[in-house]
């Protein structure tokens, strides 16, 4: 089977609040058409990470003043789940949406409980089980926030997919800010290389950025899966990644 996490980098605009990209968001679901045993992971966007940062979310329950907050993001990433669903559906697919709050919970920021059997029962009927970065409770702190990166990593550990594909705005990893001037693509990372790397952050993002990113794909790969972060924005890109094409973007290795 295969993976795909759509970065809420993609398919919103990260710098304001709730804006979804409609046109990149349909295209990436046109090119998912027609592949066959694919789960769907979305990132939050500009749906979750603004006002989670504003509201400490990631921190846990520390005041009140939070739970109102937790509603409204829980709220917004759905808001952003059926827009996934939609254009899924437009594309053709058959998607079901399986929020991260209503079967996953953290311990202390960590994904401790994921049954998937009901993800694994859904992709034997055919369908594609589409899961989010999400707001979720959490047995120490109360509630966590519950990345896209991490329940990734989860899937690849319980469902050993051959490929896992990470769709983001850049090319891959960059050597520095893909805004700077002569950045250039990281053609392949190794475990061994993440103490030498330095990782930049150009926007508020309550799950770690992409150093993160690079140490969650890290881990969730294994000996001969192709693990690979592409850039969205480029046509084409993320059909030939799914049909097993070598293609532009930065893939991480383990041995
Ligand atoms: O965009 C974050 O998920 P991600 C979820 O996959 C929230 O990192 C609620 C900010």
């Amino acid at each position: 089977m295969i993976l795909v996490k759509l970065g809420g980098s993609v398919i919103t605009d990260k710098s304001q609040y709730h804006a979804v990209r409609l046109d990149v968001l349909r295209r990436l679901c046109e090119e998912m058409t027609g592949a066959e045993d694919i789960v769907v992971v979305h990132g939050a966007g500009s749906f979750g990470h603004i006002m989670a940062h504003e509201h400490a979310l990631a921190g846990g329950h520390r005041d009140g003043s939070q739970i109102p907050a937790y509603a409204a993001v829980s709220r917004d990433v759905r808001e952003l789940n059926l827009m996934v669903l939609d254009a899924m559906i437009e594309a053709g697919m058959s998607p079901v949406s399986l929020p991260p709050s209503a079967g996953i919970t953290l311990k202390d920021g960590v994904l401790e409980d994921y049954d998937t059997g009901l993800l694994q029962s859904y992709l034997d009927m055919g369908m594609v089980p589409v899961i989010f970065g999400d707001v979720a409770l959490d047995s120490v702190q109360g509630f966590a926030i519950c990345s896209g990166d991490q329940a990734m990593e989860r899937l690849a550990k319980e469902l050993s997919p051959r490929r896992s594909i990470f769709v983001s705005d850049v090319d891959g990893i960059m050597d520095r800010d893909p805004a700077e001037q002569g950045a250039e693509l990281i053609g392949a990372i190794t475990p061994d290389d993440l103490d030498s790397m330095t990782f930049h952050a150009r926007v508020k993002d309550v799950t770690g950025g992409i150093r993160r990113k690079v140490e969650s794909m890290l881990a969730m790969c294994s000996p001969g899966m192709d693990c690979i972060i592409i850039n969205g924005n480029v046509p084409g890109l993320l059909a030939d990644a799914i049909a097993g094409k070598e293609v532009r973007g930065t893939r991480v290795k383990v041995d």
